[in-house]
């Protein structure tokens, strides 16, 4: 079984709990970060909305409240490879959990200068990793955060998403082969597209080197602390609400939070998967504890619990804690409504139980967005990113398109 686990982006919104979590299950966990996030809240000129402290206070926090100590490598992994193998050799981990990338839609679409930066960041990185693991020589297995995304959204609309590999028949001089291939790519942002790079990259990888790779077909996670993070205020994860990093459900909950219209782009009609942030961290665990043989192919899960549509999860924020609904130009480009059926036996099989929307909103409405909705920029909450040059956004970053529609709580 796997006893030392490297968590890449670890600092992170997801990668941070799952270090948290790792520990307190006993694995020895080390965490390599570069701080980017951090550096790009500057840029922003935007902070989470929960105060998160710096990683030495995090981890000196951890070490007393849970007695572990928790490692800290400063690396960036696309641009110090020598540095990351120097890692892999130090540590030698039985598995890497791989979050370490620029992971905003908006933020990667915003200029030429972050679609650059999202793809030399995202691709070397994963590129670098898997050459550093060859290179040591070690059997280490690696858990990939990917997306949905790389699915597309309705290209085949009432088809299923099946979990990374979709059966074919290809015609042969010797009649009809059946055979699995990747789902094919559909992107609709430069970010998602760097993740359907990685998954050749590891199809490569896998094939040539025989490593051992699980990919996690992620969708939009919702929520904020998990029952570690919770223990203490220095433990607190990131929750980001701007226009760019801030992902829709936990946007909704802070616009409701300080009485800012629920910001719907377009129709709403977008159907996407979600899973709570709890639930990352325990599919996560499971994908380690789960690992393929070697010589196996790359094993894909989808990693969703629920799939809604935009202006679906609109109406149930809105019905908890009171909020304007109102319909904004959508930034963009992706269909206006689209229906999403995915396959998600593979973590149920293994044991996942998972939080509902339903069951989860009120706790996030209460203890979070309401708790720090005085640290909200209000000026944050627009999007100023758009996809294409024709899409004409207003001063405020965007344009009213359709009547407001009011919901009481
Ligand atoms: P995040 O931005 O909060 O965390 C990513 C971490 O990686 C940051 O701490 C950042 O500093 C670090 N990092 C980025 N580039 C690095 C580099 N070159 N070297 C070292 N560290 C680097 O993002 P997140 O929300 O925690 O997402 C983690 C992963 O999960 C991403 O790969 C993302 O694509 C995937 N994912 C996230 C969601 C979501 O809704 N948040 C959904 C599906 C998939
Ligand atoms: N949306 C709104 N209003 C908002 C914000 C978003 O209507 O205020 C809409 C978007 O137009 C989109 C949908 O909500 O149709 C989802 O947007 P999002 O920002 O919540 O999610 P997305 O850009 O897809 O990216 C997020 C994470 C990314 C992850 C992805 C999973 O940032 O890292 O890969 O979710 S998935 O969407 O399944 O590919």
């Amino acid at each position: 079984m796997a006893k030392r686990i490297l968590v890449l982006g670890g600092d992170g919104f997801c990668g941070w709990p799952t270090a948290l979590r790792l520990s307190a299950q006993g694995y020895q966990v080390d965490i390599v970060d570069n701080l980017s996030r951090r550096n790009i809240d500057n840029e922003l000129c935007c902070e989470s909305l929960t105060p998160i402290r710096s990683i030495s206070r995090r981890l000196q926090t951890w070490q007393q409240v849970s007695g572990n100590d928790i490692g800290y490598y400063h690396i960036n992994i696309a641009t110090q490879p020598e540095a990351l193998l120097q890692c892999l050799r130090d540590i030698r981990p039985d598995a890497i959990v791989h979050f370490a990338e620029q992971r905003a839609a908006p933020y990667s679409m915003k200029s030429s200068w972050h679609k650059r930066y999202t793809v030399d960041n995202n691709v070397s990185g994963s590129n670098n990793l898997l050459a550093a693991v060859v290179e040591s020589g070690l059997d280490i297995h690696i858990v990939h955060l990917g997306t949905m995304g790389v699915y597309g959204y309705g290209r085949v609309d009432g088809a299923v998403i099946p979990e990374g590999y979709l059966p074919v028949q290809i015609e042969t001089e010797a009649g009809w082969q059946q055979t699995d291939i990747l789902h094919p790519a559909d992107p609709g942002s430069l970010y998602h597209t760097t993740k359907t790079i990685d998954q050749l990259l590891f199809y490569f990888y896998n094939k040539n080197d025989n490593l051992r790779i699980t990919d996690l077909h992620q969708g939009v996670v919702w929520g904020t602390q998990t029952p570690e993070t919770a223990r203490h205020d220095d433990l607190i994860n990131r929750f980001d609400y701007d226009g760019d990093y801030g992902t829709v459900l936990n946007r909704f909950l802070m616009q409701a939070a300080i009485g800012h219209p629920l910001t719907i782009y377009g129709s709403g009609g977008q159907t996407r998967a979600f899973i709570h942030l709890r639930d990352t961290v325990r599919c996560i665990q499971l994908a380690i504890e789960n690992p393929p043989q070697t010589g196996a192919r790359v094993d894909i899960f989808n990693q969703v619990t629920e799939t809604w549509t935009v202006a679906e999860l609109a109406q149930k924020v809105a019905a908890i804690a009171g909020a304007e609904i109102r319909h904004y130009q959508n930034p963009r480009k992706e269909a206006a409504h689209n229906r999403l059926e995915v396959e998600r036996g593979k973590f149920q099989q293994l044991g996942l139980n998972p939080t509902t929307l339903d069951a989860g909103l009120l706790e996030e409405v209460v203890d979070i967005a309401r708790r720090f909705r005085e640290r909200c920029d209000p000026a944050r909450i627009l999007p100023s990113s758009r996809w294409t040059k024709d899409q004409q956004l207003d001063s405020e970053g965007t344009a009213e398109t359709a009547p407001a529609a009011s919901v009481a709580s």
